[in-house]
């Protein structure tokens, strides 16, 4: 199926249309992204951003918080600032255009939601995730695409963009990170037209890679690695899961982030439907972390236990419940949801 066959074609057309010629009146817009921006978030605010700067207008990207260390090298100086009421309340709130890009639900703009929701600008919103919509005036969201990037790039074309390696970056760092290099179900022949387009507009993969992932501290590569030696199976090795308490994150100078990347292993193990990471947050709250490969509805047992996110990968904070409590009544609720094991003919 092409991508002109796709369901809500029109509406999608018509959205962009919409979104470029608002964009093309405006003379002042503010981007923004998630909190704790990835790289397709920030990466499709940065491209519209330079693509807006040459058209002349004031556009900066503002975000409620600061960028992880391995995406900073993606924005120049004055492209990025991280929100500040006194600096930034006013160019917000008198914004011809705001930008969200990635957002995935209002309330993931932090402290920038207040001051967004009283601008007098037209709130503009760019996404693969879907939510009920109680904020923005022009959205363009479809699931139908592998990130905000591909939206983006779309958009960026039909606004006439010159597509050179200064869009190209940025755009080509959203596509390859949500779709996890290529490798995730979101992964579609356009996904690889696109990665194409990119890379003919100058995009070098590998010094993108070089950038962007081979950047891991030795304290933490080191740090992982302890962690991994400590996974544990259960329910013959289709549920894998650790736990990390104040006291060994302190006493191997390490910060809760650093510990969260061990859930991107957690399905690289042969034959793990589920994956569950427990971090201390105090003695009576714990961080719950769920992936799965496929089978268990993860984000169910997230909202049971007050927490959300997708089918596969989902998270709660569980209040009044340490890990010593936490960690066998999780296990207990996955194991209930794994399916049974089909008989050996
Ligand atoms: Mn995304």
């Amino acid at each position: 199926m092409t991508r002109d066959a796709a369901p809500g074609h029109d509406d999608i057309a018509a959205a962009r249309e919409g979104i470029a010629r608002r964009l093309e009146e405006a003379e002042t817009v503010v981007l923004t992204t998630h909190v704790t921006p990835d790289g397709d978030g920030l990466g499709s605010a940065i491209a519209l951003c330079r693509h807006l700067r040459r058209r002349g207008k004031e556009a900066m990207v503002i975000n409620c918080s600061s960028v992880p260390h391995d995406l900073r090298w993606l924005y120049e100086r004055g492209e990025f600032q991280v929100y500040n009421g006194a600096r930034h309340e006013k160019r917000v709130l008198e914004a011809d255009a705001i930008v969200a890009t990635d957002i995935g639900g209002s309330e993931r703009l932090g402290k920038m939601l207040d001051p967004v929701r009283r601008s007098r600008g037209t709130k503009i919103v760019v996404d693969h995730h879907v939510y009920d919509n109680d904020l923005f005036d022009l959205p363009l969201i479809t699931v139908d695409v592998s990130s905000s990037a591909e939206l983006t790039y779309d958009l960026l074309r039909h606004m006439g963009a010159r597509m050179d390696r200064h869009l190209a970056e940025p755009l080509y760092v959203g596509l390859a990170s949500d779709t996890g290099g290529f490798a995730y179900s979101a992964t579609s022949p356009q996904a690889h037209r696109m990665a194409a387009e990119l890379l003919q507009a100058g995009v070098d993969p590998h010094s993108v890679w070089r950038k962007t992932h081979c950047q891991v501290p030795h304290g933490k590569m080191r740090f992982l690695g302890l962690l991994m030696s400590q996974l544990q199976l259960e329910h013959d090795g289709r549920l894998i899961w650790t736990s990390v308490d104040l006291d060994f994150l302190r006493l191997n100078d390490t910060v809760p982030r650093d510990a969260f990347e061990i859930v991107n292993h957690f399905l690289h193990v042969k034959g793990v439907e589920v994956g569950v990471f427990f971090m201390e947050i105090t003695k009576t709250r714990t961080k719950v972390s769920l992936r799965s490969a496929g089978t268990v509805d993860v984000c169910r047992v997230a909202k049971r236990h007050g927490g959300g996110g997708h089918r596969f990968a989902a998270g709660c904070a569980i209040d009044s419940m340490g890990l010593a409590v936490a960690i066998p009544h999780i296990l207990e609720a996955i194991g209930e949801q794994l399916p049974p094991v089909e008989p050996e003919e």
